[in-house]
């Protein structure tokens, strides 16, 4: 299934190139949140082909309505993760697809096609970027860990939400290496299983976000949890947390402190 998988993606790849470096029609799903054309192309494609040579498996994905489909043998599509980077031309963009049996993790694949950069995974059998191996890395020490985050699409109205950004930003900002925020959940997780950041952390993302990355990360050897250093449960947890493992519980105590003011 794997190589059927990623041979799908690759062709939705060259929309998603084509794309990027044509003019769009952006829509807006909400103040901040935005759709293209080629979102709903790339996710059409792939629900076309996905459906008609995975017999066994439904389809869960960002632009469509998913109400009357049940997460369990699902493959979990986000055509364009990353839509604000691949409409202002920043490459951190991509394909996310997480495949779950019985709603147990069993193949991601994260395809950045404007870097070239294909990360795939399959339970058991390792991470890898183009063919070769991935493991996260090896820093233990949380002062020297890069950490990435998100900020939530939440409009101004949205006084808890952003005040516990700025207070999560102001507390691990001194405490570790530093912090970067480049837009694509799925992409991140991919960082931190390459060992490019040694964590990361966000609020506030949906299943086709994170579905692929967290496969992909836990074969590389990350630990991926809820804000509570519980399993991370998709379609569940607010907030995700993920990391090279070795700094995990530096992370949950750091993203944890309350700071009184
Ligand atoms: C986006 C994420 C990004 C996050 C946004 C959003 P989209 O996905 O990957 O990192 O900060 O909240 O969810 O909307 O571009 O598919």
């Amino acid at each position: 299934m794997k190589e059927k998988l990623i041979n799908i993606i690759k062709e939705a790849g060259n929309i998603l190139k084509e794309g990027y470096y044509s003019n769009k029609d952006v829509n807006f799903k909400a103040k901040k949140d935005l759709v293209t054309k080629y979102d709903v192309g790339i996710e059409n494609f792939l629900k076309e082909k996905f459906l008609n040579q995975f017999k066994d498996f439904n389809v869960i994905a960002e632009e469509s309505d998913n109400s009357n489909i049940d997460f369990n043998n699902s493959i979990i599509v986000d055509p364009i993760d990353g839509t604000t980077n691949f409409v202002n031309q920043v490459p951190h963009t991509c394909i996310s697809v997480g495949v779950y049996k019985n709603k147990k993790p069993f193949i991601g694949v994260v395809y950045n096609p404007i870097l070239d950069e294909l990360y795939t995974a399959q339970v058991g059998q390792g991470a890898y970027l183009n063919g070769k191996k991935i493991e996260v890395s090896k820093q233990n020490i949380f002062q020297k860990a890069l950490i990435s985050t998100g900020f939530p699409y939440s409009s101004g109205t949205c006084e808890n939400d952003l005040n516990d950004v700025v207070q999560k930003i102001k507390y691990i900002l001194p405490r570790c290496q530093d912090i970067r925020r480049l837009g694509s959940a799925a992409l991140d997780l991919c960082y931190v299983a390459k060992g490019t950041y040694e964590g990361y952390y966000e609020m506030n993302l949906k299943a086709w976000d994170v579905s692929a990355g967290i496969i992909i990360l836990n074969e590389a050897g990350g630990k991926v949890t809820s804000l509570s250093n519980n399993e991370y449960k998709l379609f569940e947890d607010k907030y995700i947390v993920a990391s090279n493992n070795i700094i995990h519980n530096d992370l949950i105590e750091n993203l944890n402190h309350k700071v009184i003011y």
